[in-house]
């Protein structure tokens, strides 16, 4: 039986890319889901058969390598933070969040900044310069690689090919930051949809409304995706937390206690660095702030 991999799933069809190089079929995948209880995602690879027209049967969904809710894809191995420098502004808070889901699933991390070319335009433009600055230098050294990008002049493009080649990424990020736009620059003839910013809200409207996987001319595959901006931290476990906060896995083995939580227990070590400024204030902060997030989900659900 042919092999293909689900390119985007829309209303009950599944769009299958034929591992062949043929053109693409719209599905059906009813049998599937009765036989063995999953349903397929954009991602995935999968058995199918052509029954003529441009149409198939989705048979068999093959194992998966990984597999994401929010986005809903399967076998990405990187994630693409994509986050604006001006409208919206840059967020931090919401960086760490996408980080730390990013280090649950196992997933490498990439982090991309949009809308360069539009730094003048921000109320204090030397703010903003300064902010982009402190971010590159933060999460480099804590390795995640970092590139500045804007769709408009095009900088950054051809080291975003360079690190995208030969992935299955998958791109994250608040609506209007700018990822179907960066795709548009990307892929030569692709006419993404994107939008405009809301004036009165300055945000985007989600405009991109379903998942869709796109193919690199350089190699590599990499999936639009839906804006969002909420993440909780139900799925995840306490230890979750901690170990996605990657700077602070060789400390914590030198806290007095097992366990330590790195709030309040005497003689922690990563505690002691964030006093030094070893580890960044915005982290550590971070660091407490989802952890408190994450009792307090527990206490109600
Ligand atoms: N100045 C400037 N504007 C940009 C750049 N990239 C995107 N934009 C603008 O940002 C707005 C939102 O872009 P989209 O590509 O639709 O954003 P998105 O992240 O796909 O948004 P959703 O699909 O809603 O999640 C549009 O008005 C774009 O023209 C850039 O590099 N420079
Ligand atoms: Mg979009
Ligand atoms: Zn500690």
């Amino acid at each position: 039986m042919p092999e293909g991999i689900i390119v985007k799933a829309l209303s009950g069809y599944y769009f299958v890319q034929p591992a062949d190089g043929g053109g693409i079929l719209r599905c059906r995948a009813r049998g599937v889901f009765k036989l063995r209880g999953v349903s397929p995602l954009v991602g995935d690879r999968v058995r199918f058969e052509t029954s003529g027209g441009g149409e198939g049967t989705v048979r068999e969904v093959l194992p998966r390598t990984t597999e994401l809710v929010r986005p809903p894809v399967a076998n990405a191995d990187l994630a693409v933070l994509v986050f604006s420098v001006v409208r919206p502004e840059l967020n931090l808070t919401l960086l760490d969040k996408f980080l730390v889901h990013v280090e649950a699933k196992r997933l490498d991390a990439l982090i991309v900044f949009t809308k360069i070319d539009a730094i003048g335009e921000a109320p204090e433009p030397a703010r903003v310069r300064e902010q982009l600055e402190h971010a590159c230098r933060l999460y480099g050294s804590i390795g995640y690689p970092t590139v500045r990008t804007s769709a408009l002049k095009g900088d950054g493009l051809d080291e975003l090919h360079g690190r995208l080649a030969g992935r299955v990424a998958v791109l994250a990020g608040q609506s209007g930051v700018g990822k179907s736009t960066l795709l548009n620059a990307l892929v030569p003839g692709l006419a993404l949809e994107t939008g405009e910013i809301s004036e009165r809200l300055g945000r985007g409207r989600h405009t991109t409304r379903h998942v869709e996987l796109i193919r690199l001319p350089g190699g590599g595959l990499v999936a639009d995706t839906p804006g969002f901006s909420q993440l909780d931290f139900r799925e995840l476990g306490v230890d979750d937390i901690g170990e996605a906060f990657r700077e602070f896995r060789p400390l914590a083995a030198e806290c007095r206690f097992r366990g330590c939580t790195h709030l309040s227990e005497p003689d922690c070590a990563v505690r002691a660095a964030a006093e030094r400024g070893e580890v960044a204030d915005s982290r550590y902060r971070h660091y407490a702030e989802f952890l408190a997030e994450w009792k307090e989900s527990r206490r109600r659900y």
